[in-house]
């Protein structure tokens, strides 16, 4: 049995667990907040990591590999070696080129922090740029990487929102307006897998925040 280990407002906790979700694959969640981190599990103390028989694992794209390969059944990658590497490609855009250039935002549109002028200026000229370069490559027919769900779209599914919620927020700008997110996210809301992920991420999102403000 696997434990997904995190909790329901990260993203990256919902892009592993609406895969497991997608595949069927039976698992477990423990609540762990970031700062409650097992180290040996988790070494950077991030939240998600998953228990596995066989031991832990970091890194929710490792995750998710992990369980591509040890749950053969649904797969949510394609056989062929380039079409695998082209879902990859568009997993590694939307985790490092624009969700971790974003989050250097987070403390102002989420966490009423204050972010500078010029980060700001940094973040956004990088963001506009990423942006452009993965719609390069993104397919939406419907799926993101084309008529298949794989895991990049568990991957954008997740991200994708909160692009949108930090640069309107920050930039008073969708900087994804140009793309079909809306119509890609209602197709989302259709699936049992995001119904139950937004149904979990809504109560932990309010023990989130209650959390914030106690230690605040
Ligand atoms: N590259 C990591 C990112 C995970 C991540 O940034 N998780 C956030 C929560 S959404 C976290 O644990 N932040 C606390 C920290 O970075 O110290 C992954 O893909 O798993």
């Amino acid at each position: 049995m696997l434990t997904l280990c995190g909790f329901g407002a990260s993203n990256y906790h919902n892009k592993v667990k609406l895969a497991l979700l997608e595949k069927g694959v039976a698992f477990e969640e423990e609540l762990v907040w970031v700062g409650e981190t097992d180290p040996l599990a988790s070494p950077l103390g991030k939240v998600p990591y998953l228990k596995t028989t066989q031991g832990t694992l970091c890194e929710s794209s490792v995750m998710l590999d992990y369980i591509e390969q040890a749950y053969p059944a649904h797969p949510l990658m394609p056989q062929d070696p380039f079409a695998a590497a082209k879902v990859r490609e568009l997993m590694t855009f939307l985790d490092l080129h624009l969700e971790l250039v974003a989050r250097n935002l987070y403390p102002e549109a989420f966490f009423g922090g204050k972010v500078s002028d010029s980060v700001k200026e940094k973040v956004g000229a990088q963001l506009a740029k990423n942006v452009a370069a993965f719609a390069k490559l993104a397919q939406f027919k419907p799926f993101i990487a084309g008529t298949e769900l794989t895991l990049a779209d568990c991957t954008a599914a997740v991200h994708l929102p909160l692009i949108t919620a930090v640069t309107k927020t920050i930039y008073g700008r969708d900087f994804l307006a140009d793309l079909p997110v809306k119509d890609y996210m209602k197709m989302w809301s259709e699936r049992p897998s995001m119904q139950r992920v937004h149904t979990d991420r809504k109560a932990s999102n309010e023990l989130f925040m209650s959390r914030m403000k106690s230690k605040a």
